[in-house]
Protein backbone atom coordinates (compact mmCIF):
# COMPACT_ATOMS: atom_id res chain seq x y z
CA UNK A 1 0.00 0.00 0.00
CA UNK A 2 1.45 3.63 -0.65
CA UNK A 3 2.06 5.69 1.89
CA UNK A 4 -0.88 7.92 2.43
CA UNK A 5 -0.08 11.89 2.23
CA UNK A 6 -1.41 13.64 5.25
CA UNK A 7 -1.09 17.83 5.08
CA UNK A 8 -0.91 19.60 8.51
CA UNK A 9 -2.78 23.22 7.71
CA UNK A 10 -0.96 25.28 11.14
CA UNK A 11 2.06 24.20 12.52
CA UNK A 12 1.30 25.45 16.42
CA UNK A 13 1.51 23.85 19.19
CA UNK A 14 -1.69 20.85 17.92
CA UNK A 15 0.14 21.17 14.44
CA UNK A 16 3.76 20.03 16.08
CA UNK A 17 2.19 17.21 18.28
CA UNK A 18 0.26 16.06 15.22
CA UNK A 19 3.72 15.81 13.09
CA UNK A 20 5.39 13.89 15.79
CA UNK A 21 2.29 11.23 16.63
CA UNK A 22 1.96 10.96 12.29
CA UNK A 23 5.47 9.85 12.73
CA UNK A 24 5.89 7.93 15.63
CA UNK A 25 2.77 6.09 14.38
CA UNK A 26 3.88 5.96 10.66
CA UNK A 27 0.81 7.28 9.41
CA UNK A 28 2.26 8.60 6.02
CA UNK A 29 4.12 11.54 5.07
CA UNK A 30 3.51 14.61 6.30
CA UNK A 31 3.51 18.39 5.17
CA UNK A 32 3.46 20.86 7.66
CA UNK A 33 2.24 24.20 6.51
CA UNK A 34 2.06 27.93 8.42
CA UNK A 35 2.39 31.18 7.22
CA UNK A 36 4.96 31.84 9.91
CA UNK A 37 8.60 31.98 7.65
CA UNK A 38 10.69 29.32 8.71
CA UNK A 39 9.37 27.59 11.15
CA UNK A 40 7.37 24.80 10.09
CA UNK A 41 11.04 23.74 8.43
CA UNK A 42 12.16 24.36 12.22
CA UNK A 43 9.93 21.85 13.84
CA UNK A 44 9.81 19.26 10.77
CA UNK A 45 13.24 19.26 11.31
CA UNK A 46 13.74 18.67 14.80
CA UNK A 47 10.88 15.78 14.65
CA UNK A 48 12.98 14.35 11.27
CA UNK A 49 16.17 14.39 13.78
CA UNK A 50 14.29 12.00 15.76
CA UNK A 51 13.96 8.89 13.53
CA UNK A 52 16.65 7.35 14.04
CA UNK A 53 15.72 7.28 17.59
CA UNK A 54 12.14 6.37 17.33
CA UNK A 55 12.81 4.35 14.16
CA UNK A 56 9.97 5.89 11.81
CA UNK A 57 10.42 5.91 8.53
CA UNK A 58 8.36 8.58 6.62
CA UNK A 59 8.73 11.59 4.76
CA UNK A 60 8.61 14.91 7.07
CA UNK A 61 8.12 18.00 5.12
CA UNK A 62 7.71 21.87 6.29
CA UNK A 63 6.38 24.30 4.36
CA UNK A 64 4.86 28.42 3.65
CA UNK A 65 3.89 26.98 0.57
CA UNK A 66 0.77 25.56 -0.29
CA UNK A 67 2.05 23.93 -3.17
CA UNK A 68 3.29 21.16 -1.20
CA UNK A 69 0.01 19.66 -0.34
CA UNK A 70 -0.58 19.22 -3.49
CA UNK A 71 -2.70 15.32 -3.31
CA UNK A 72 -3.19 15.29 0.03
CA UNK A 73 -4.99 12.57 1.01
CA UNK A 74 -6.08 13.59 4.65
CA UNK A 75 -5.71 17.23 5.44
CA UNK A 76 -5.79 18.48 9.00
CA UNK A 77 -6.79 22.19 10.06
CA UNK A 78 -5.45 23.82 12.95
CA UNK A 79 -4.73 27.33 11.55
CA UNK A 80 -6.40 30.00 13.53
CA UNK A 81 -5.51 31.57 17.18
CA UNK A 82 -6.61 30.09 19.90
CA UNK A 83 -8.14 30.99 23.33
CA UNK A 84 -6.34 33.25 26.09
CA UNK A 85 -7.97 33.23 29.74
CA UNK A 86 -11.33 34.60 30.03
CA UNK A 87 -12.51 33.96 26.19
CA UNK A 88 -14.84 31.68 24.80
CA UNK A 89 -14.16 29.74 21.61
CA UNK A 90 -16.79 31.94 19.79
CA UNK A 91 -14.76 35.21 20.90
CA UNK A 92 -12.71 33.80 18.07
CA UNK A 93 -14.81 33.93 15.17
CA UNK A 94 -13.92 37.10 13.06
CA UNK A 95 -10.29 36.33 13.23
CA UNK A 96 -10.46 32.88 12.41
CA UNK A 97 -13.25 32.97 10.03
CA UNK A 98 -10.83 35.18 8.20
CA UNK A 99 -7.53 32.49 8.42
CA UNK A 100 -10.29 29.45 7.67
CA UNK A 101 -11.45 31.25 4.56
CA UNK A 102 -7.58 31.47 2.82
CA UNK A 103 -7.20 27.97 3.96
CA UNK A 104 -10.05 26.34 2.64
CA UNK A 105 -9.68 28.12 -0.48
CA UNK A 106 -5.94 26.62 -0.69
CA UNK A 107 -7.69 23.00 0.54
CA UNK A 108 -9.82 23.27 -2.60
CA UNK A 109 -7.17 24.18 -4.70
CA UNK A 110 -4.44 21.76 -4.30
CA UNK A 111 -6.14 18.96 -2.01
CA UNK A 112 -9.40 18.71 -4.19
CA UNK A 113 -9.98 15.01 -3.00
CA UNK A 114 -8.78 15.29 0.30
CA UNK A 115 -10.88 14.12 3.16
CA UNK A 116 -10.66 17.31 5.75
CA UNK A 117 -10.31 17.09 9.61
CA UNK A 118 -10.53 20.90 11.04
CA UNK A 119 -9.86 21.38 15.33
CA UNK A 120 -9.79 25.29 14.54
CA UNK A 121 -11.94 27.12 16.89
CA UNK A 122 -14.84 28.20 17.39
CA UNK A 123 -15.04 24.42 15.59
CA UNK A 124 -19.04 24.08 14.42
CA UNK A 125 -18.42 27.28 12.21
CA UNK A 126 -14.98 26.45 11.21
CA UNK A 127 -16.37 23.20 9.80
CA UNK A 128 -19.77 24.97 8.27
CA UNK A 129 -17.03 27.62 6.57
CA UNK A 130 -14.94 25.08 5.47
CA UNK A 131 -17.41 23.10 3.92
CA UNK A 132 -19.00 26.01 2.08
CA UNK A 133 -15.87 27.44 0.31
CA UNK A 134 -14.25 23.91 -0.74
CA UNK A 135 -18.00 22.51 -1.70
CA UNK A 136 -16.08 19.27 -0.64
CA UNK A 137 -18.91 16.62 0.07
CA UNK A 138 -20.34 16.36 3.69
CA UNK A 139 -18.85 12.98 3.72
CA UNK A 140 -15.46 14.84 3.31
CA UNK A 141 -16.03 17.21 6.15
CA UNK A 142 -15.28 16.70 9.56
CA UNK A 143 -14.37 18.33 13.29
CA UNK A 144 -13.00 17.06 15.62
CA UNK A 145 -14.70 17.94 19.28
CA UNK A 146 -16.40 15.19 20.68
CA UNK A 147 -13.88 12.58 20.61
CA UNK A 148 -11.73 15.04 22.89
CA UNK A 149 -14.64 16.18 24.99
CA UNK A 150 -15.87 12.70 25.39
CA UNK A 151 -12.65 11.20 26.46
CA UNK A 152 -12.48 13.70 29.32
CA UNK A 153 -15.78 13.16 30.45
CA UNK A 154 -14.35 9.41 30.69
CA UNK A 155 -11.24 10.59 32.57
CA UNK A 156 -13.03 12.35 35.20
CA UNK A 157 -15.61 9.36 35.71
CA UNK A 158 -12.39 7.04 35.78
CA UNK A 159 -10.97 9.26 38.38
CA UNK A 160 -14.15 9.58 40.52
CA UNK A 161 -14.58 5.61 40.46
CA UNK A 162 -11.22 4.72 40.88
CA UNK A 163 -11.17 2.27 37.79
CA UNK A 164 -8.57 2.38 34.85
CA UNK A 165 -10.32 4.80 31.79
CA UNK A 166 -9.75 1.88 29.33
CA UNK A 167 -13.27 0.36 30.41
CA UNK A 168 -15.20 3.60 30.68
CA UNK A 169 -17.48 4.39 28.28
CA UNK A 170 -18.63 7.86 27.95
CA UNK A 171 -20.12 10.28 24.78
CA UNK A 172 -19.98 13.78 24.84
CA UNK A 173 -22.79 15.12 21.82
CA UNK A 174 -23.82 19.04 20.52
CA UNK A 175 -22.00 21.78 19.50
CA UNK A 176 -17.88 21.87 20.96
CA UNK A 177 -19.40 25.06 23.23
CA UNK A 178 -20.55 25.66 27.10
CA UNK A 179 -23.69 23.98 25.49
CA UNK A 180 -22.03 20.51 24.59
CA UNK A 181 -24.30 17.63 25.56
CA UNK A 182 -22.30 14.62 27.95
CA UNK A 183 -24.85 11.82 27.83
CA UNK A 184 -25.09 10.48 31.21
CA UNK A 185 -27.82 7.58 30.42
CA UNK A 186 -24.94 5.91 28.84
CA UNK A 187 -22.26 6.51 30.51
CA UNK A 188 -20.78 3.23 31.44
CA UNK A 189 -17.97 0.61 32.88
CA UNK A 190 -17.69 -1.96 30.86
CA UNK A 191 -21.50 -2.13 30.17
CA UNK A 192 -22.35 -1.19 34.25
CA UNK A 193 -24.07 1.94 34.25
CA UNK A 194 -21.75 4.69 35.94
CA UNK A 195 -25.10 6.22 37.65
CA UNK A 196 -25.04 2.97 39.17
CA UNK A 197 -21.39 2.83 40.41
CA UNK A 198 -21.67 6.09 41.94
CA UNK A 199 -24.96 5.00 43.59
CA UNK A 200 -23.64 2.15 45.73
CA UNK A 201 -20.26 4.50 46.07
CA UNK A 202 -22.00 6.97 47.89
CA UNK A 203 -24.94 4.79 49.18
CA UNK A 204 -27.45 8.13 48.42
CA UNK A 205 -28.91 8.28 45.32
CA UNK A 206 -29.17 12.32 45.77
CA UNK A 207 -25.66 12.68 46.13
CA UNK A 208 -24.33 9.77 43.43
CA UNK A 209 -27.04 12.80 41.33
CA UNK A 210 -24.64 15.82 42.13
CA UNK A 211 -21.21 13.73 41.85
CA UNK A 212 -22.21 13.04 38.48
CA UNK A 213 -23.69 16.66 37.85
CA UNK A 214 -19.83 18.34 38.76
CA UNK A 215 -18.09 15.86 36.15
CA UNK A 216 -20.09 16.90 33.82
CA UNK A 217 -19.96 20.40 34.63
CA UNK A 218 -15.94 19.85 34.75
CA UNK A 219 -16.08 17.92 31.48
CA UNK A 220 -18.05 21.54 29.56
CA UNK A 221 -15.29 23.63 31.33
CA UNK A 222 -12.62 21.43 30.63
CA UNK A 223 -10.87 23.18 27.53
CA UNK A 224 -11.04 26.54 29.91
CA UNK A 225 -9.81 24.84 32.82
CA UNK A 226 -6.73 23.96 30.20
CA UNK A 227 -6.25 27.72 28.97
CA UNK A 228 -6.49 29.15 32.49
CA UNK A 229 -3.98 27.39 33.90
CA UNK A 230 -1.32 27.65 30.61
CA UNK A 231 -2.46 31.02 30.55
CA UNK A 232 -0.39 31.54 26.89
CA UNK A 233 -2.92 29.05 24.74
CA UNK A 234 -5.01 25.98 25.11
CA UNK A 235 -5.11 22.43 24.95
CA UNK A 236 -3.21 20.91 22.55
CA UNK A 237 -1.76 17.48 23.58
CA UNK A 238 -5.01 15.72 24.14
CA UNK A 239 -7.14 17.83 21.03
CA UNK A 240 -3.93 16.30 18.76
CA UNK A 241 -4.40 12.70 20.16
CA UNK A 242 -8.12 12.91 19.12
CA UNK A 243 -7.44 13.84 15.56
CA UNK A 244 -5.10 11.28 15.19
CA UNK A 245 -7.59 7.89 16.30
CA UNK A 246 -9.72 9.96 13.77
CA UNK A 247 -7.03 9.66 10.96
CA UNK A 248 -6.25 6.10 12.03
CA UNK A 249 -10.39 5.32 11.59
CA UNK A 250 -10.16 7.01 8.05
CA UNK A 251 -6.70 5.37 7.03
CA UNK A 252 -7.33 2.15 8.32
CA UNK A 253 -11.09 1.87 7.47
CA UNK A 254 -11.82 1.25 10.61
CA UNK A 255 -15.22 1.79 10.57
CA UNK A 256 -14.77 2.92 13.83
CA UNK A 257 -17.74 4.93 15.87
CA UNK A 258 -16.95 8.18 17.02
CA UNK A 259 -18.51 11.57 18.48
CA UNK A 260 -17.24 13.91 15.56
CA UNK A 261 -19.01 17.38 14.25
CA UNK A 262 -20.71 16.10 11.33
CA UNK A 263 -23.47 17.34 8.96
CA UNK A 264 -26.71 16.38 9.82
CA UNK A 265 -29.64 16.02 7.24
CA UNK A 266 -32.60 15.65 9.33
CA UNK A 267 -31.36 12.90 12.15
CA UNK A 268 -31.60 14.26 15.84
CA UNK A 269 -34.06 16.27 14.38
CA UNK A 270 -31.10 18.74 12.75
CA UNK A 271 -31.39 19.67 8.89
CA UNK A 272 -28.24 21.40 7.39
CA UNK A 273 -25.91 22.25 10.13
CA UNK A 274 -22.71 20.37 11.30
CA UNK A 275 -23.07 19.32 14.70
CA UNK A 276 -21.18 16.26 17.17
CA UNK A 277 -23.09 13.43 17.17
CA UNK A 278 -21.67 10.02 16.99
CA UNK A 279 -20.69 8.47 13.59
CA UNK A 280 -18.97 5.95 10.87
CA UNK A 281 -15.37 6.96 10.38
CA UNK A 282 -13.40 4.63 7.91
CA UNK A 283 -12.23 5.27 4.31
CA UNK A 284 -14.53 6.99 3.12
CA UNK A 285 -14.76 10.00 5.67
CA UNK A 286 -18.00 10.15 7.59
CA UNK A 287 -19.47 7.04 6.28
CA UNK A 288 -22.65 7.17 8.48
CA UNK A 289 -24.95 9.19 11.29
CA UNK A 290 -25.42 7.00 13.85
CA UNK A 291 -28.36 8.07 15.51
CA UNK A 292 -30.26 6.61 18.53
CA UNK A 293 -33.14 7.98 20.45
CA UNK A 294 -32.76 10.59 22.96
CA UNK A 295 -34.92 11.01 25.81
CA UNK A 296 -36.73 14.07 26.72
CA UNK A 297 -34.16 16.16 28.87
CA UNK A 298 -31.22 14.46 26.32
CA UNK A 299 -33.09 16.41 23.28
CA UNK A 300 -33.85 19.39 25.56
CA UNK A 301 -30.36 19.88 26.10
CA UNK A 302 -29.05 18.57 22.46
CA UNK A 303 -31.97 21.86 20.82
CA UNK A 304 -30.27 23.93 23.29
CA UNK A 305 -26.78 23.43 21.87
CA UNK A 306 -27.81 22.86 18.27
CA UNK A 307 -29.32 26.42 18.66
CA UNK A 308 -25.98 27.88 19.96
CA UNK A 309 -24.40 26.26 16.75
CA UNK A 310 -27.03 27.81 14.40
CA UNK A 311 -26.76 31.18 16.36
CA UNK A 312 -22.80 31.13 16.00
CA UNK A 313 -23.13 30.70 12.41
CA UNK A 314 -25.78 33.07 11.76
CA UNK A 315 -22.95 35.30 13.32
CA UNK A 316 -20.57 34.14 10.96
CA UNK A 317 -22.79 35.33 7.85
CA UNK A 318 -23.82 38.27 9.45
CA UNK A 319 -20.20 39.36 9.42
CA UNK A 320 -19.86 38.37 5.60
CA UNK A 321 -18.93 35.02 5.58
O1 LIG B 1 -10.89 20.16 20.25
C1 LIG B 1 -10.70 21.12 19.57
N1 LIG B 1 -11.33 21.24 18.41
C2 LIG B 1 -9.76 22.16 20.00
C3 LIG B 1 -9.53 23.28 19.13
C4 LIG B 1 -9.05 22.03 21.21
C5 LIG B 1 -8.08 22.93 21.52
C6 LIG B 1 -7.73 24.05 20.66
N2 LIG B 1 -8.58 24.22 19.55
C7 LIG B 1 -8.29 25.24 18.54
O2 LIG B 1 -7.31 24.76 17.64
C8 LIG B 1 -7.72 26.53 19.05
O3 LIG B 1 -8.72 27.34 19.60
C9 LIG B 1 -7.14 27.10 17.77
O4 LIG B 1 -8.16 27.71 17.00
C10 LIG B 1 -6.64 25.86 17.02
C11 LIG B 1 -5.14 25.66 17.05
O5 LIG B 1 -4.67 25.58 18.36
P1 LIG B 1 -3.10 25.64 18.68
O6 LIG B 1 -2.94 25.50 20.14
O7 LIG B 1 -2.35 24.74 17.78
O8 LIG B 1 -2.80 27.16 18.28
P2 LIG B 1 -1.41 27.84 17.87
O9 LIG B 1 -0.28 27.19 18.61
O10 LIG B 1 -1.56 29.29 18.00
O11 LIG B 1 -1.24 27.45 16.35
C12 LIG B 1 -2.01 28.02 15.36
C13 LIG B 1 -1.13 28.17 14.15
C14 LIG B 1 0.04 29.14 14.37
O12 LIG B 1 1.28 28.49 14.13
C15 LIG B 1 -0.21 30.24 13.33
O13 LIG B 1 0.98 30.77 12.76
C16 LIG B 1 -1.02 29.48 12.32
O14 LIG B 1 -1.91 28.69 13.06
N3 LIG B 1 -1.75 30.36 11.41
C17 LIG B 1 -1.94 30.05 10.12
N4 LIG B 1 -1.59 28.96 9.43
C18 LIG B 1 -1.91 28.95 8.13
N5 LIG B 1 -2.56 29.94 7.50
C19 LIG B 1 -2.94 31.04 8.17
N6 LIG B 1 -3.60 32.03 7.55
C20 LIG B 1 -2.64 31.12 9.54
N7 LIG B 1 -2.84 32.04 10.50
C21 LIG B 1 -2.31 31.57 11.63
Amino acid sequence: MPRKKIALIGGGQIGGVLVQLIAQKQLGDVVLYDIVPDMPQGKTLDIAEAARVDLFDVNIKGTNDYKDISGADIVIITAGLPRKPGMSRDDLLTTNAQIMKTVAENVKQYAPNSIAIIISNPLDAMVTLFQKITGFPSSRVVGQAGVLDSSRFATFIAWELGVSVKDINALVLGGHGDTMVPIVRYANVNGIPVMELLEKKYNDAAKAKEVMTALVERTKGAGGEVVKLLKTGSAFYSPASSAIAMTEAIIYDEKRVLPVCAYLNGEFGVKGYFVGVPAVLGASGVEKIVEFALNEEEQKLMDNSVNAVKALVADMERLGF
